[in-house]
């Protein structure tokens, strides 16, 4: 199981590196590593395990978070309320944005990242849509768009496999700024 000790932090050079393709069939090695993030991600955003081991909730975990230079991320954003069907879920490998919206996307709240331990303020600019090629576990491949904020979660996710984390995408000499036509996510 996953737990917060095994997530690095910043200052870590894995966070920085480009994550190599996964290959097909994936190893057992893979397998495991998959189901273990998605594990992660439902443990998390139960109120009860999540107390209970520690964890910091979130609803994606990329693997050169846990250490593993490889491009795949567990992706789990909730629907509204209880029981409701999830609005994405699904591990994402290879995955690659084939296409994107021009007009920008950012959650009102900023971002944070299981592997920042830091809050860092800002809108961090996005794609408000994209299109999405990746392979699931089953090494099928899917092209799926999305919008708001699976997308942007998406887009976080993608940035790991390419050393790239939230803040870089934070105007730093004004945080906030927002364009005209940004799209606000809540
Ligand atoms: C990835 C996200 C940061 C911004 C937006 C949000 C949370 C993460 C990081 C976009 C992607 C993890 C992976 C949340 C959260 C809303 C949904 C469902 C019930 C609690 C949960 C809280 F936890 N970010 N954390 N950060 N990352 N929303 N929610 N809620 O997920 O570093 O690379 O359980
Ligand atoms: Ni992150």
């Amino acid at each position: 199981m996953i737990k917060m000790r095994d997530i690095i932090r910043e200052g870590n050079e894995t966070l920085r590196a480009e994550a190599k393709p996964v290959k097909f069939p994936l190893s057992d090695q893979d397998q495991q590593l998959a189901n273990d993030m998605m594990a992660y991600l439902e443990n998390s955003q139960d109120p009860e395990l999540a107390k209970k081991y520690g964890l910091r909730a979130g609803v994606g975990l990329a693997a050169p978070q846990v250490d593993v230079s490889e491009q795949m991320a567990a992706v789990l954003v909730p629907g509204e309320g209880e029981n409701a069907e999830p609005v994405f879920k699904d591990v994402i490998i290879n995955p690659v944005i084939v296409s994107h919206s021009v007009q920008p996307g950012a959650l009102t709240e900023g971002e944070g990242c299981l592997s920042v331990d830091r809050d860092i303020p800002g809108y961090v600019i996005r794609h408000d849509r994209i299109t999405l090629r990746y392979y699931n576990m089953a090494g099928e491949q899917k092209k799926i768009r999305l919008k708001n904020y699976p997308a942007i979660v998406c887009q976080h996710e993608i940035d790991h496999l390419h050393g790239i984390l939230f803040y870089d995408h934070i105007d730093g000499n004004s945080p906030f700024n927002a364009d005209d036509d940004l799209v606000l996510i809540s």
